[in-house]
């Protein structure tokens, strides 16, 4: 394993409150009301298509322009922007921390693989840019999650084989972009929802330097026998 690939929200922090609040906040002026169910499938979406997912929910899919839909989104990102300056390092998930210390001490490359646009500024507020080699901007991308496009960049931007990379997530489609990119896939989270993966941790204190070396072996020497 030369290198790991992580999601940000979920994994690394969990600002999914805050997106949920600042889309709460910009669908209720339009008269469309979500909820915390609803919210589920905005995770790991990029903005554009969480906006057209929550118009479509108010049956809006159609109404509004381009220009029009780029202005709610970053109307929505400036409400997001100020609810995530509260951010700091307690907001680190348990056993992050730790677990990017570890493998920086093991040389291992370690990249940021996040649909969001705020991905760098919310890496500062954590304090752990300094353990990222790459970040992958989201904004240069064709298509997002599934789509196994940004994990695929992120090795390219490390400068090594997808193969010899592990993918960190806490969504399906996530999972999918990871696998869709010939990496070793660890999911955090639901067994169920996130079945897809090499392996389904319930929690990020579950993921270490040590499983995910593991993993990877044990992953890709299977591959190699059948
Ligand atoms: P932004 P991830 C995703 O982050 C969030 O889960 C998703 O809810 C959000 O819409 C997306 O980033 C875009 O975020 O508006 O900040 O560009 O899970 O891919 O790290
Ligand atoms: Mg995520």
């Amino acid at each position: 394993m030369k290198a790991v690939l992580f999601d940000l929200d979920g994994v690394i922090t969990d600002t999914a409150i805050y997106h949920y609040q600042a889309w709460k906040e910009m669908a209720s002026k339009l008269g469309i009301e979500i909820d915390e169910v609803f919210n589920e499938q905005l995770k790991g979406v990029s903005r554009m298509d969480s906006l057209q997912l929550i118009l479509e929910k108010g049956g809006l899919g159609n109404r509004y322009s381009e220009s029009e839909k780029v202005k709610m989104a970053d109307d929505k990102n400036i409400v997001y922007k100020q609810m995530i300056e509260k951010v700091s390092p307690k907001d680190l998930l348990p056993g992050i921390k730790e677990l990017l210390k570890d493998l920086k001490d093991k040389g291992v490359l370690l990249g940021l693989a996040s649909a969001s646009q705020n991905g760098p500024v919310i890496l500062d507020r954590l304090e752990v840019t300094q353990y990222f080699n790459t970040i992958v901007n989201p904004a240069e991308l064709r298509a997002g999650k599934p789509d196994p496009e940004i994990f695929v960049k992120g090795a390219q931007q490390l400068g090594v084989n997808p193969k010899d990379c592990v993918g960190v997530e806490d969504a399906a489609a996530g999972v999918q972009a990871i696998n869709g990119a010939g990496m070793v896939s660890v999911a955090i989270g639901n067994q169920t929802t996130l079945a897809a993966a090499n392996i389904v941790v319930p929690a990020t204190e579950d993921v270490s330097a040590d499983l995910l070396e593991k993993v990877w072996s044990v992953s890709v020497n299977c591959n190699e026998v059948f």
